[in-house]
């Protein structure tokens, strides 16, 4: 396989924004999934099975190469929590008017934080990318990242998505979302992954087996 089309299977704008760069920037036409494309359900028990599930659903329908992210953020003081239910978390409270799932999600993992100290608050962001072609001829290719950091007892920040005005890198002492989308893309999680995925995508294709 050359460096041509590969499909984006994601619906998460802010995904899209910062993974376009990364594979366009490797040569890649980035293209998004349709519209009208049919929600994948993720039943799978962990990140790596549901990156295989939204790759492998966006390959085969639509004839094309396809890379998927799962991701999600994981609390130490929550075990682990939300995980693998990161986009779901606070599906089980009711929504305030006007507030976005983002909110929501954010203003459940304040709730549940509330009596855990500042010491006992480390959380890291994991994300696991796949990249999948139609048929069985190429086996996948599957890559991971994570990003330590801690969570905040407010937000701060307009960049980014999700989770990230209340998780501190501790680096530089910055939110994910005071952090520029280049500067999240050099350390985070998701930069992690999908620089990893191309290392692995280059190594194949010099064997001239993608
Ligand atoms: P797709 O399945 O269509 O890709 P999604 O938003 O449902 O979109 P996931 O199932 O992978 O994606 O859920 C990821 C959850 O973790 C979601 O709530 C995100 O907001 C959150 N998350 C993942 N990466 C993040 C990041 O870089 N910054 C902040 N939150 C993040």
């Amino acid at each position: 396989m050359k460096a041509g089309t590969i499909i984006l299977a994601t619906r998460n704008k802010g995904k899209i924004l910062e993974l376009r760069t990364t594979l366009a920037g490797f040569g890649f036409d980035v293209q998004g999934i349709p519209d009208d494309f049919p929600e994948t359900e993720e039943n799978g028990a962990t990140f790596e099975e549901n990156a295989l599930i939204k790759a492998r659903a966006a390959a085969e329908a639509l004839g094309m190469p396809a890379a998927a992210d799962d991701s999600g953020l994981e609390v130490d003081a929550l075990g682990g929590a939300p995980g693998v239910l990161s986009a779901r978390y606070s599906d089980d409270m009711p929504a305030v008017e006007g507030e976005s799932k983002d909110e929501r999600n954010n203003r459940k993992l304040l709730e549940q934080l509330a009596d855990v100290p500042d010491g006992s608050r480390s959380a890291r962001f994991r994300c696991c990318m796949a990249l999948v072609w139609p048929g069985d001829e190429f086996p996948p290719i599957v890559s991971s990242g994570a990003w330590e950091g801690s969570i905040l007892r407010a937000p701060r920040g307009t960049n980014g998505f999700g989770y990230d005005p209340l998780f501190l890198d501790p680096e530089s002492g910055l939110t994910g979302a005071e952090l520029t989308r280049e500067q999240k893309n050099g350390r985070s999680h998701r930069g992690q992954a999908v620089r990893l995925m191309l290392e692995k995508l280059r190594a194949r294709m010099e064997e001239g087996k993608a």
